[in-house]
């Protein structure tokens, strides 16, 4: 793939049926304990990337990119997989390696598997074919960044056992599985839950699949959710004991653990002794840093101070797998560019807190241990009354968990169910003594003919020894698939640009206001002004109030009903700017005076200061001489100082342009020049606001600069002008 080229979703499609995984099981970052990068010592990163985008700050430290030494998750929920794949490669290039594929909502309720590439809602639905399709494009975007990247879902409801194996068979590197999650938000049968956990993972452990707990959901669902925190412990401890039971190795069982609360609360208080007393009751277990969900809003920059505050626990503690969620969760399935975002802000938190640990300690008596302590008390107690009320199952019948009380209070709202009821209730039938299965990774007992090396010898091999054996469908239903959608989306857009957040084609953009008003006449107007604008299916995402009457700011959907022909843009060359170093290098070499001015009736005096001060990257930090004469200056003055302080370019600006004014004075200042018989002596530069390069070229100047300029942008020109003429010479 070359990075300019989109992925061809056609050549993944192609040939699936034969695709086959080329690894199995889950990869960890290489750290790299003292990595010099750029100007900098690292001591938490891993191996660069072959290819990237890096932080927009990394201009200034020569473009680095450093990969922090943790797992960093994107989850991955658009409802099409062919949109989830373009999102996986956006992803993979800021840094994710877990690519994390959220099911469509409540897939848990399927009983068994479906085919094909039906669109989901806020997920995808689990299939051969999508699963099958990611894993292949994801080795395309590992091959490309130079890293292995981790392909993740759920194993859960009744039909838990089928993924699994179907994940075993397709190279899927991890997945959520907890049977705990079955039981209390899915109402599956406690004991079918449990049956069904131990074989998937069985099977899990099988194919090296790095598993994730459920223990966050408590987190996401009781009322007052930063009380749960002792039974966010119980809840790790019963999977985890389970799984290690089941045959799963510790250091592939990753506790899903979230900072349980969120400011106002006065967070740190809550999440940091919980994440220490996590740590220390499960060393040995891996950590997978999950953000906290409950508390997200529709204000992005809200979330993203949350997730900043989360990665700061992460780093005070440990986290193996550093989770991120979109700040848009809380308003939308999440966009393209916000999961990039939020990939970003844990790379850039980590990559901030680089070895913060070795500088600071915990201290070891006060607040924090006997928080810590008592929340490791708390859930033991919890523990030790599941014992006596006669064990998990009639802990759960008498609600034990999601309570929002702090145990050992409780609030009786937690979730009850029946241990005879639920779904798939009396579908456990114990094994005869001749139960025999011709399959590998297989849980429980299995009557094996002694003389078989493996229990799939009898049946030729079995799926996961010889793939050959998978039945592959490709499509069940001749309106829902990827090739339909395809044609569409390709229709629809009659090779236009066609803007776009989660979908292709989908049309969406979004519009920031500021309305000066109060939040629902706000409301009401920004709707009305979309319509026009000519936008279709507005939706106001955010409102804030301000001040209830000064105003309310508002994010604001719609879809364009156009497309964009790129044969009608016309696109300037653009002249790639000299990097600081460089400029600064040939300035030393060669010192540069230069004499600006606002020029005519023009007392604007900022657009000129900002092009030229130290403070805002102005020429005067490159080292160049700069006289700056003040505002409403006649062009004649200007020159007239030129010519004594032997200065080499002359900078004019203006602002205030009635009636064309610009181009008079910056014709003017062209045409004196050549009076003067100094035109070849001046490098001439015009600036302002309704300014631009063809502009100033027109009026005889060498060149002009509009709105956005910045001093390197000038003083980029102004050396490679001057090259230029030295190599005249
Ligand atoms: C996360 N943001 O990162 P269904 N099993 C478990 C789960 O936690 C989930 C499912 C299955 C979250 C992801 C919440 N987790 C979303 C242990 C879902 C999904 O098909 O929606 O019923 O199952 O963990």
């Amino acid at each position: 793939m070359k990075p300019e080229d989109k992925l061809d979703i056609q050549l993944i499609l192609k040939d699936l049926e034969h695709y086959r995984p080329r690894r199995r099981g889950w990869t960890w970052r290489q750290p790299v304990p003292e990595q010099k990068m750029g100007p900098f010592t690292y001591k938490q990163t891993s191996q660069p990337l072959k290819q990237s985008i890096p932080l927009p700050a990394s201009k200034y430290f020569g473009d680095i990119d450093p990969q922090p030494d943790c797992v960093i998750t994107a989850e991955i929920a658009s409802g099409r997989f062919e949109d989830d794949l373009r999102r996986m490669r956006m992803a993979a290039w800021h840094g994710a390696d877990h690519i994390m594929v959220i099911r469509t909502a409540g897939q848990s309720h399927y009983d068994g598997l479906i085919e094909g590439t039906p669109e989901g809602v806020g997920g995808v639905p689990i299939t051969r074919k999508q699963v099958r399709a990611t894993r292949k494009a994801l080795d395309l975007i590992e091959d490309e960044v130079g890293r292995p990247i981790n392909f993740h879902s759920y194993v859960s409801g009744v039909a838990g056992p089928e993924i699994a194996v179907l994940f075993a068979e397709e190279g899927v590197n991890g997945a959520h599985q907890d049977p705990q999650y079955n039981v209390l938000y899915r109402n599956v049968n406690m004991q079918r839950s449990f049956v069904d956990a131990a074989v998937a993972k069985r099977l899990m452990a099988y194919a090296g699949m790095a598993q994730i707990d459920g223990a966050h959901n408590a987190n996401a669902t009781a009322r007052e959710a930063w009380k749960v925190m002792p039974e966010l412990l119980v809840q790790h401890a019963i999977n985890s004991a389970f799984s290690v039971q089941v045959g799963m190795p510790k250091d592939m069982i990753c506790l899903s653990t979230v900072p349980p609360s969120a400011s106002p609360a006065p967070a740190l208080r809550y999440d940091l002794p919980y994440a220490i007393a996590l740590r220390e009751l499960f060393a040995g277990y891996r950590m997978r840093a999950q953000m906290n969900t409950k508390y997200i809003e529709s204000d992005t920059r809200e979330a993203i101070v949350t997730h900043t505050l989360n990665v700061l626990i992460s780093r005070l503690t440990s986290a193996d797998i550093q989770s991120t969620i979109t700040p848009d969760e809380g308003r939308n399935v999440p966009w393209h560019y916000n999961s990039i975002h939020a990939i970003n802000t844990a790379k850039q938190a980590l990559l901030a807190l680089d070895g913060i640990t070795d500088m600071i300690e915990f201290k070891i008596d006060g607040p924090l241990r006997q928080q810590v302590r008592e929340i490791k008390e708390r859930a033991v107690l919890f523990m030790e009354e599941i014992l006596e009320v006669g064990g998990y199952f009639a802990a759960v019948s008498q609600g034990f968990f999601v309570d929002s009380g702090y145990y050992p209070e409780r609030s009786g709202d937690g979730i009850a169910r029946d241990p005879q009821g639920g779904v798939g209730a009396n579908t456990v039938v114990p094994r005869d003594p001749d139960y025999f299965a011709p399959v590998c990774a297989h849980f429980g007992y299995n009557n094996l003919p002694a003389e078989l090396a493996s229990p799939c010898q009898l049946v030729g091999g079995c799926t996961l020894c010889r793939p050959e054996k998978i039945a592959y469908i490709d499509e069940l239903d001749p309106e829902d698939n990827v090739e339909k959608r395809l044609q569409q989306v390709a229709a629809a857009s009659g090779g236009g640009i066609v803007p776009e957040v989660e979908w292709a084609g989908d049309g969406y953009i979004n519009l920031q206001i500021f309305l000066p008003t109060d939040v629902r006449t706000a409301e009401a107007a920004a709707l009305a002004m979309g319509e026009r604008l000519g936008l279709t299916d507005c939706e106001v995402i955010h409102k804030q109030v301000m001040q209830p009457a000064e105003g309310t700011y508002l994010e604001m959907k719609g879809r364009v009903p156009f497309n964009i022909n790129p044969a009608s843009l016309v696109i300037p060359e653009p002249t790639p700017l000299l990097s600081e170093a460089a400029i600064r290098e040939d300035i030393a070499k060669h010192p540069l005076t230069v004499v600006a001015a606002t020029i005519g009736e023009d007392e604007h005096s900022v657009g000129m200061r900002e092009i030229i001060d130290i403070k805002h990257g102005g020429l005067e930090g490159f080292g160049i001489r700069c006289i700056y004469l003040g505002t409403s200056v006649p062009v004649q003055k200007v020159i007239d100082a030129a010519i004594e302080t032997a200065a080499d370019a002359i900078l004019v600006s203006t602002i205030i342009t009635h009636a064309d004014v610009h181009r008079l004075n910056m014709r003017r200042l062209h045409e004196l020049c050549v009076e003067k018989g100094v035109r070849e002596r001046f490098i001439l530069v015009g600036g302002g606001t309704q300014v631009n390069n063809e502009m100033a070229l027109e009026c005889g100047l060498d060149a002009g600069f509009g709105r956005g300029t910045k001093g390197i942008h000038v003083a980029s020109f102004l050396v490679r002008r001057r090259r230029a003429l030295r190599s005249d010479q």
